[in-house]
């Protein structure tokens, strides 16, 4: 089978996508459909320079059985467009949508007029191989794991199993990194991964829910270090790019898997090769020995999922960490010259204002360019939270309704609303204005990171006025 994988790139709150990075997930599936002897290529809109609307006709000259889309809440509206597009200009091809949002929204997906034959649920490699193998007449995809369709009945979905072993994987495609070649250092990053999955259950995180759909809820599954270090050295060799972005959900682990991080460390300290790292982590998991360690592999960014230095607020999203937890790991960071990337949570339907006042105070500390610069919980589809919780009328919030909250408190929700006409105006002006001008190259690598910073330390300083 001729298989298509489509990605429609955007970066955080639909901004354009910036660094450039390879869609791991999409590299993955092409690998083992490879393996499974299908000819299979992967389209990235940011990688190939498609526009958006661009992106069917480029799908449709490969004259594809099976085109898949990758889905998120930034694109989904664009993939929309796309698909249905893709179907008028080459209506032989079979069109399948996958990632977490489109796990999470099968059922709004395969709508009565929908452009798409089938969604698969969870990790798609499996799945997606079965229906590649299958052939492209949907009817034949009904019993597949974790792959829903619409039938003459209705929607019909049949729950993902739990996914493969690292070894099982295989080897995934390298074929976007001859796009990324084109970016300087500082501005591409290649996704990587040494684990799947999280020990956690934090309610409003949908990774923690992918796995309770699949069966294996908590469970992590452990690449070798010898096998990350080898495609470490495999890419520096062989495509010459050294900025490399670890996607775990959690690259730290437990406790008991300390001595593995190290090794992986030891690893890439050892192939002796200029290379940069950046990692997820929780809080609790930052420690001293780790942290050198993996420095001297290259280690410069970590994004640690803060959520709120306040201990009730922390609590109530079952995140079993603390704010003094919170501080200490950033310490930590700081103390070995890593940058800490802070996810935030700090907006919340119970939001106080004391709690507001005291997560501000600890980011004009550590600094607002620090954070991704999303502070509002949304509750997605599909994680605990979103099935939960109540809003401010009493009622139950519908598993659908993925942003369907209000704050508790209106003089909270008018601090949001000030709040987040700051933020936007900061973001507009990094990720559109100096982003397009980056991309011109009339502004330095260098020099897109400290404006940058300085926007969003500005955007801190103006929050006095709201939080201060
Ligand atoms: C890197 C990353 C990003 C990067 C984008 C990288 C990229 N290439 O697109 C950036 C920073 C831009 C980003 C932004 C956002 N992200 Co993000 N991101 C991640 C992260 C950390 C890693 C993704 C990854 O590579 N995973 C590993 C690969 C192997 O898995 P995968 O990509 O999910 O692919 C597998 C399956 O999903 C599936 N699959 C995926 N696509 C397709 C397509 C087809 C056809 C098929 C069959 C299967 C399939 O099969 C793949 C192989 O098993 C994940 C957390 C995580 N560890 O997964 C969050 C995560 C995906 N992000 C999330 C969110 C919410 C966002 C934002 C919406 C945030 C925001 N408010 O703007 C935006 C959306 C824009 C976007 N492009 O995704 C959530 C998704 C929640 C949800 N229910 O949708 C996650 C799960 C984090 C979390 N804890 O909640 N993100
Ligand atoms: S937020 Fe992080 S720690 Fe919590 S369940 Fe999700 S991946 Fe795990």
């Amino acid at each position: 089978m001729r298989c298509v994988l489509a990605h429609i790139a955007k970066g955080v709150d639909g901004t354009p996508a910036s660094p450039a990075v390879d869609h791991l997930g999409l590299a993955s599936l092409a690998g083992v459909l490879a393996e499974g002897g299908h000819d299979v290529s992967i389209l990235d809109t940011l990688l190939h320079d498609v526009p958006d609307e661009g992106l069917a006709s480029r799908a449709a000259a490969e004259r594809p059985d099976i085109v898949g889309y990758s889905v998120n809440y930034s694109n989904v509206d664009d993939v929309f467009a796309s698909a249905r597009e893709l179907r008028r200009l080459y209506p032989h091809a079979a069109v399948v949508a996958g990632g977490s949002y489109a796990t999470f929204h099968c059922d709004d997906l395969l709508s009565a007029d929908t452009p798409f034959h089938g969604v698969v649920l969870g990790e798609g490699e499996i799945p997606f191989l079965y229906m590649a193998n299958a052939g492209a007449d949907c009817a034949m995809w009904c019993d597949i794991p974790g792959v829903a369709v619409r039938t003459s009945d209705g929607i019909r979905n049949t729950n993902p199993k739990p996914g493969l072993e690292f070894a099982a994987l295989g080897r995934r495609s390298y074929e976007q990194l001859s796009h990324l070649t084109r970016f300087p250092r500082l501005c591409y990053r290649v996704a990587i991964e040494s684990s799947r999955g999280c020990a956690h259950s934090c309610s409003f995180c949908s990774i923690a829910a992918s796995q309770r759909m699949a069966g294996c809820a908590a469970v992590r599954r452990l690449r070798s270090p010898t096998a990350v270090a080898d495609e470490v050295r495999h890419v520096v060799e062989a495509y010459g790019l050294r900025d490399f972005w670890f996607m775990d959900a959690d690259f730290l682990g437990q406790p008991s898997e300390k001595s593995r991080v190290l090794e992986i460390a030891r690893r890439i300290a050892e192939l002796g090769v200029d290379v940069s790292l950046e990692i997820d982590a929780r809080a609790d998991a930052v420690d001293e020995q780790v942290i050198e360690a993996l420095c001297r592999a290259g280690l410069q960014r970590c994004f640690v999922g803060v959520e709120s230095f306040d201990d009730a607020t922390l609590k109530m999203f079952g995140k079993k960490t603390s704010g003094h937890v919170n501080i200490r790991a950033i310490e930590v960071l700081e103390k070995f010259g890593v940058r800490p990337i802070l996810g935030m949570i700090m907006f919340h339907p119970q939001s106080t204002l004391a709690q507001l006042r005291q997560d501000h105070a600890m980011l004009r500390n550590f600094g607002y360019e620090k954070t991704q610069m999303l502070f509002r919980l949304k509750k997605y589809k599909g994680s605990r939270d979103a099935g939960q919780k109540q809003d401010s009328d009493g009622r139950g919030v519908a598993p659908w309704e993925d942003y369907g909250w209000e704050f508790d408190n209106p003089e909270i929700a008018e601090a949001w609303e000030k709040f987040d006409a700051l933020r936007l105006e900061a973001m507009d002006e990094v990720f559109v204005h100096m982003t397009h001008e980056f991309r011109n190259g009339q502004i330095t690598p260098e020099d897109f990171s400290s404006r940058s910073d300085a926007v969003f330390r500005t955007f801190g300083e103006n929050v006095d006025a709201i939080l201060g």
